[in-house]
């Protein structure tokens, strides 16, 4: 009945004026080269808890890139992975005695409450992969709520862009919450925030993009894609691109199938991996990059912008530039930042350091038993 209510709402009252008539909405784009920091910049924080966003401030991200997760008490947190994994958190204690749910790690985030997940302890592990990563121990994973609050101490005048995902499985709907709640739940978060106007949402399970748009068209969606989602390996329908097949697109190229398709369900931007190459659909003994010139080339065609992902190479980004890609999702902010303005782009402004941390300290809640 709840959900009713607001879909209601949404619909009657709010939604008339397109996107690219709002005002407000304008402030949110065109100003900078968009440099996404990964995760608030995986590169050089353990990810995604409070201090991460921090980082990305210091390091002058124009867009703070985050996942979400909904809990079994329907709360919207920050956090990629759907289960809890021992390589990056940690149990402390059961949030009350005897919880036959604990341990918490291992469990998934939709089979867990707020209060369980804000025992474990998800700062002090350094991913192998990401050696320069600084650690924050007792650091909790965030709800989306708190992360804009902090963030909003640090950047009181709402400059800063987000990109924000739905970590939703559209392959196992029981290892998380489903489209409705993924969408319902993140949109009344993103509406009661100050930045509402400055969020693009992501998915690589496109029904939530359709589903979001249907919602509020004023939010601008992007299309994630990879070679897992693309299609699937026995050659049955994707679950993950909204009932999609890219070979019923005309193309003539794979990567001007992938635009076609993201433009079919009325995607914004599209965000394809940048860090792989696939078998060529032309001739399989080929392997040609995933995100190619024809892609981007086809995507502003049809008014779309491209932002690839996880851009950690130079070399990668040079020619991502070349072809004219709109942003780079990166784990290392502050060197795709360097770089764009070696190339002449205009970037965002470092926001004040002490401020950030004077919030950062504010706004953080370590586990007191730990
Ligand atoms: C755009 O920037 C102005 C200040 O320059 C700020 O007041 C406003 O809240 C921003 N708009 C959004 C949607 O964040
Ligand atoms: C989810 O369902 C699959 C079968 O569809 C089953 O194999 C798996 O154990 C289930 N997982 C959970 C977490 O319940
Ligand atoms: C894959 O499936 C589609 C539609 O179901 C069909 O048109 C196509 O020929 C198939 N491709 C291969 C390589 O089997
Ligand atoms: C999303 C969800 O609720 N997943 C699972 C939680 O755990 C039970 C089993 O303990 C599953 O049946 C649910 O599907």
């Amino acid at each position: 009945m709840i959900r009713l209510t607001l879909y209601t709402l949404v619909l009657s009252g709010f939604v008339s004026a397109s996107p690219a008539q709002d005002p407000l909405s304008l402030n949110s784009t065109k100003k900078f080269y968009d440099v996404q920091a990964h995760r608030g910049g995986r590169g050089n924080t353990v990810e995604s808890i409070l201090p991460s966003f921090a980082w990305g401030l210091v390091d002058g991200a124009t867009t703070l890139e985050l996942d979400n997760g909904i809990t079994l008490d329907g709360e919207v947190v920050v956090w990629h992975d759907e289960e809890i994994t021992a390589r990056k958190c940690r149990d402390t204690k059961p949030v009350v005695p005897n919880d036959p749910s604990f341990p918490y790690v291992g469990k998934f985030i939709a089979n867990l409450t707020l209060a369980q997940i804000k025992t474990l302890d998800c700062g002090s592990q350094r991913q192998a992969e990401y050696p320069q990563q600084l650690l924050y121990p007792g650091a909790q994973i965030p709800t989306l709520k708190e992360v804009f609050d902090f963030v909003e101490c640090a950047d009181p005048t709402h400059q800063i862009l987000w990109n924000i995902e739905s970590k939703i499985d559209a392959r196992f709907p029981n290892r998380t919450a489903g489209v409705r709640d993924f969408v319902q739940k993140q949109h009344a978060v993103f509406q009661s925030s100050p930045y509402y106007l400055s969020i693009t949402y992501q998915s690589f399970d496109w029904r939530t993009l359709t589903a979001m748009k249907e919602l509020d068209p004023r939010i601008t969606t992007s299309a994630l894609i990879d070679e897992d989602t693309a299609f699937m390996p026995d050659n049955s329908t994707t679950p993950w691109l909204a009932g999609l097949r890219l070979d019923e697109f005309p193309g003539p190229s794979f990567g001007e199938q992938v635009v076609q398709a993201a433009h079919k369900i009325d995607a914004d931007i599209l965000s394809p991996t940048a860090t792989v190459t696939i078998p060529s659909p032309k001739d399989p003994s080929e392997n040609i990059p995933f995100t190619t010139q024809s892609l981007i080339n086809e995507a502003h065609r049809l008014g779309m912008q491209v932002k690839p992902w996880t851009v950690n190479r130079l070399d990668i980004a040079d020619e991502l530039l070349q072809w004219g890609v709109d942003g780079i999702i990166t784990d290392y902010p502050s060197v795709i930042r360097r770089w764009a303005k070696q190339h002449g782009r205009s970037v965002a402004p470092k926001y004040p350091k002490q401020r950030i941390f004077t919030c950062l300290r504010k706004h953080m809640q370590l586990d007191s038993g730990n």
